[in-house]
């Protein structure tokens, strides 16, 4: 068993320990690892964490997931450190979480509510909020089964803030009623975005989605791609609205590109369910970067997080480059040997802007690849020749223009989802 303590606490933050249980199914994975990702999870609900501690045990108890005796030493060591709030880097069922709740005499969350309870602090569109509330209920429903009291935890900080908040005494009914009401407004909302994607199609702008592990970099390099300042910061599930916006690139074509929520190991998939509407600028992108933090030392299950994830949305089709982010925080040597382990992937400093231009033209071309060779011509007098051809300079490359009194003729290499909308004419020889 580990125990630890930690340094002095924040006077205003909730005291909390950390539990985890180690079982046969978790073997593989490194605990401190896991500990250290619940702790920032823990940092980013606003509390700070006084207790850290793990048991070893076979199988999980299935009344107090911890063995019994582990469990009354734990709850010893937690009164001791005056802790507010137990999280448990398990799920919990309905019965373990009370019965915990008996033993430690303090609340008793699972990593589930931990996320979910971030996500409510940093909803800030409607969206957003009408997103984590559907999740949390969701979460909530099937643990209201013949228990409407012991659900009924008040005293506010975390896993009671949101919006399930003031629903949790309500019955049932009243809960299925909201969320199917929350689907509606979800759906109206998703009906909107849909409106927008379709525009930015019809004008025939490629969509570049960043998806990536949280804290990876994906804003800090949306910032450095668009000029944006968006805010990123050390903290995790720091963005969660997506937000798009338009990159020139050195020809003067244009993409859009779309920062959006990060993801997780163990996203809980009432989240990612109701975060469909959001998550729809990943399924519908042209192109997804993959933002790998080339620096932690869990690389690689951080990048099959993700790719679960998208799985799991459905963006199986949208073709993926993988750009491995913060290398400047690498040496040489690991550098050189990524590039063996992954020759397509890109290393790029988002925060020192290394890379980042070229990255900006690799994807250019990527998006671009399915190109044709086309020859146009254009009368000058007429209105919708000169859109025409304004809109042939943004979407493609031009290699020549030649003006003959009013008409012009252009070759260009262009996107053949381009081509169908352009009035296409017979090439000249
Ligand atoms: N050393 C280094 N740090 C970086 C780099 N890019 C981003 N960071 C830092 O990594 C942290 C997370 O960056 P963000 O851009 O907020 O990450 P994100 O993927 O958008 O995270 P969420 O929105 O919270 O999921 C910040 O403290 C950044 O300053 C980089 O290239 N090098
Ligand atoms: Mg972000």
């Amino acid at each position: 068993m580990i125990t630890r303590r930690a340094t002095q606490p924040e006077p205003s933050a909730e005291r909390a320990a950390l539990l985890t249980l180690m079982t046969r199914a978790t073997r593989g994975t490194d605990p401190e690892v896991s500990m250290d990702e619940l702790a920032g999870l823990a940092k980013a609900a606003g509390a700070t964490v006084v207790v850290r501690a793990s048991q070893e045990r076979q199988t999980p108890d299935s009344a107090t997931l911890f063995g019994k005796g582990k469990a009354a030493e734990l709850a010893l060591l937690c009164q001791a450190s005056d802790v507010a709030i137990v999280i448990v880097d398990h799920t919990l069922s309905p019965a373990q979480a009370r019965n915990l709740e008996a033993i430690f005499l303090c609340r008793v969350i699972d990593r589930t509510e931990l996320i979910l309870d971030i996500f409510a602090q940093r909803a800030r569109t409607r969206e957003g909020k009408l997103q984590v509330e559907l999740a949390q209920l969701q979460y909530l429903l099937p643990r209201l089964v013949g228990s409407s009291t012991a659900l009924s935890r008040t005293g506010g900080g975390i896993g009671t803030r949101g919006p399930g908040e003031t629903k949790l005494e309500t019955d049932r009914r009243r809960i299925r009623d909201r969320i199917a009401a929350l689907k509606r407004d979800i759906a109206e909302v998703s009906e909107r975005r849909g409106y927008v994607r379709a525009r930015r199609r019809r004008v025939e702008v490629p969509t570049v989605g960043l998806v990536g592990y949280t804290n990876a970099g994906k804003t800090t390099l949306f910032n450095a791609a668009t000029g944006d300042s968006s805010v990123a910061s050390d903290a995790l599930f720091v963005t969660l609205d997506p937000v798009v916006r338009r990159v020139r690139l050195p020809d003067a074509r244009q993409i859009m590109v779309s920062d959006t929520v990060g993801f997780i190991d163990r996203l809980p998939h009432q989240l990612v369910a109701a975060f469909r509407a959001t998550l729809e600028e990943v399924v519908h992108a042209d192109l997804l970067l993959h933002v790998i933090d080339a620096s932690a030392p869990d690389r690689e299950r951080r990048e099959r997080a993700v790719r679960d994830v998208l799985t799991e949305i459905g963006a199986t089709q949208v073709p993926i480059l993988d750009v491995y982010n913060k290398c400047d925080r690498l040496s040489q040597a690991e550098t050189a040997r990524l590039s063996v382990v992954a020759p397509a992937a890109v290393c790029v400093s988002a925060a020192r802007g290394d890379g980042v231009a070229g990255l900006i033209d690799l994807m250019a071309s990527r998006l671009e690849m399915d190109t044709e060779h086309a020859t146009f011509t254009f009368d000058f007098s007429s209105d919708a020749d000169r859109r025409a051809l304004t809109d042939l300079h943004r979407h493609a490359r031009v290699t020549s223009q030649v003006t003959v009194g009013a008409t012009v003729t252009v070759e260009a290499d262009v996107p053949r989802r381009v081509l169908d909308r352009l009035q296409r004419l017979p090439e000249i020889a």
